[in-house]
């Protein structure tokens, strides 16, 4: 693979690991853990694995050679920047235990693992893919294994390998997965332990363990230089209202993040939005207001950041898809076999009034969305929706309308923009690249350790990488009940922005200045060598969540 001179400097970059793991490790119990929420439902489906101690390793001043291990490693659901390293970091700290052991990768996701699609990673792969970006050196998929069959299958090429542990690298969904095959292979004594490791750009996998899931550092720096830079656009030629629309799919913390690096003049938060239990138009409105106070300055220009998941947090609209939800779910057959115009009548008339209601008021092309296809973990395919165009043609007759009025003087003409898959590959920042090769060589220590449904915990992190924390936190200990495709499922409960804590109150406290005055800040590129403070910073918002520490 041809490199540019940057990969090769970015190649030889040697990822900080915590203190505690640079030595052999020893594994300490802490508390027996529960579940956040319906702690009885959780602990009855999974008797072998509920209410494990959380574990943190420390300096072993009496280190023994391990045996061999042979482990299976799997990168599941949406990219984010640092996977490779999680890789190398596992490759790295399996090859301590025993120069022996032996990584496979089980290729394009969980599907791998059931189509016995795998590869053996070696010294030469590792080397190629150490601080890049993507997650090709085995790919990604969204298979959901969730099926006794599927665990099976999975399980003949894990013994055909002798292979005794797998570590699967995803979000909430693919981590819930994790723990559902954990509790499989100990129940039927199978001999595999099952590891995650808290993926996803979007940083809803959180809690006070996992103080942030990997690659949301990355690519909430990539869209803020992108949105710097159009902000500087915006304020060169100061004639459009630039409406960039964010990946999330579901929290707003990827918005958030950029508003506090960017200061635009409007950033809507979906969970704040649910709160208040605002309409469409309630948001329609609060932006046009925006755009008519800035014109009565002479400023026919800003820039409005949109979080994807927006849709749905709308009160009314997540009424709506909860019923679509179940009405899709127990009808498939008849309605895939209907044509579009069919479907949309068959909808209005199977739907509850107040439903049928929201539907009907939605443009035909987003209201035909929320009946496509799910992912295969239920979710409604939000990054498919043009809410950033939505919105703003929605504000354009606002606007209109508020002229007639003449409540509006000004100009307004809308650029659009979504940037998600931009940053998703990017090569991983300082932060994402130690943490990532942490959280891998960790697995390692938590696989040796013969724990079995655990997540890999590195924490700490807004200190210098060398006093980072290293553990372990039972994946049940994560877990709630919640409807999906119709039935109560044990899941791991998503973080949302939580509209008290530190990084939404700095947000709240300075929007309506950013709205009027023209505030931005334009963060430039992801700088990879140089000073600390320039290169090592984490994200606002971890900085700002862990300010007591
Ligand atoms: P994960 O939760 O799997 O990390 O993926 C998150 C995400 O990047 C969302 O931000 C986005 O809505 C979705 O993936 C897009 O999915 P796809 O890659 O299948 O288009």
């Amino acid at each position: 693979m041809k490199k540019s001179a940057l990969q090769k400097a970015r190649a030889a970059y040697q990822p900080k690991l915590p203190y505690a793991l640079k030595g052999a490790v020893k594994a300490v119990e802490g508390k027996p853990t529960q579940s956040v929420a319906n702690q009885e439902e959780i602990k009855a489906l999974f008797p072998n694995t509920y209410g494990l101690p959380e574990i943190t390793f420390e300096k072993n001043p009496n280190p023994q050679l391990g045996q061999p291990i042979n482990v299976g490693v799997i990168l599941s659901g949406g990219q984010a920047p640092g996977g490779h390293n999680v890789i190398c970091g596992l490759f790295d700290g399996l090859k301590k235990i025993n120069k022996g052991s032996k990584l496979y990768g089980f290729l394009m996701g969980p599907g791998g693992l059931v189509d016995h699609d795998y590869k053996e990673l070696t010294a030469d792969i590792i080397d190629e893919y150490r601080n890049t970006g993507g997650f090709d050196m085995i790919g990604s998929g969204r298979t959901k294994l969730e099926k006794k069959e599927q665990f099976d299958k999975g399980l003949e090429i894990l013994k055909e390998l002798g292979i005794t542990a797998l570590v699967i690298i995803g979000g909430d969904d693919s981590n819930t997965n994790a723990a559902v095959l954990a509790e499989y292979y100990k129940q039927i004594g199978a001999g595999v332990q099952v590891i995650g490791v808290p993926k996803t750009i979007d940083g809803d996998l959180k809690n006070n363990l996992i103080e942030t899931s990997f690659g949301f550092d990355t690519a909430t720096k990539v869209y803020s230089e992108v949105i710097g830079n159009i902000q500087r656009d915006c304020n060169s030629s100061k004639k459009y209202w630039h409406f960039i629309k964010l990946m999330g799919r579901s929290a707003s913390h990827i918005a958030l993040e950029c508003a506090l690096q960017c200061q635009p003049n409007v950033c809507i938060i979906s969970e704040e939005v649910e709160a208040k239990d605002q309409t469409l138009d309630d948001v329609v409105e609060y932006i046009a207001n925006i755009v008519a106070n800035r014109a009565d300055e002479g400023l026919n220009f800003g820039t409005v950041l949109i979080p994807e998941g927006l849709i749905e947090f709308i009160p009314a609209i997540k009424r709506l898809i909860a019923e679509l939800n179940d009405l899709l779910a127990a009808n498939a057959d008849e309605f895939a076999a209907l044509s579009p115009a069919e479907q949309r009548e068959w909808v209005l008339s199977h739907l509850s009034e107040e439903n049928a209601k929201a539907y009907a008021s939605l443009p035909e092309g987003v209201a035909r969305q929320l009946t496509l296809d799910r992912d295969p973990h239920g979710n409604v395919q939000v990054s498919l929706i043009e809410t950033e165009k939505l919105l703003s043609e929605m504000v354009g007759r606002k606007l209109a309308q508020m002229k007639e009025e003449g409540k509006y003087k000004g100009k307004f003409a809308a650029m659009h923009h979504f940037f998600g898959y931009e940053g998703r590959c990017a090569a991983p920042s300082n932060f994402d690249a130690d943490y990532c090769y942490a959280l891998g060589f960790n697995a390692s220590c938590l696989i040796r350790a013969g724990v079995t449904g655990y997540m890999s915990s590195v924490r700490d992190l807004c200190k210098r990488a060398e006093q980072w924390v290293a553990g372990g936190i039972p994946i049940t200990m994560m877990m709630n009940m919640e409807r999906r495709h119709g039935e109560m499922k044990p899941v791991i409960q998503k973080a949302l922005v939580d509209l008290n804590g530190r990084p939404f109150l700095k947000f709240a406290s300075k929007r309506d200045k950013w709205a009027k005055e023209t505030c931005y800040v334009y963060p430039g590129p992801i700088q990879y060598f140089g000073p600390a403070e320039v290169c090592d910073q984490p994200s606002l918002t971890l900085q700002y969540e862990q300010l007591d520490k």
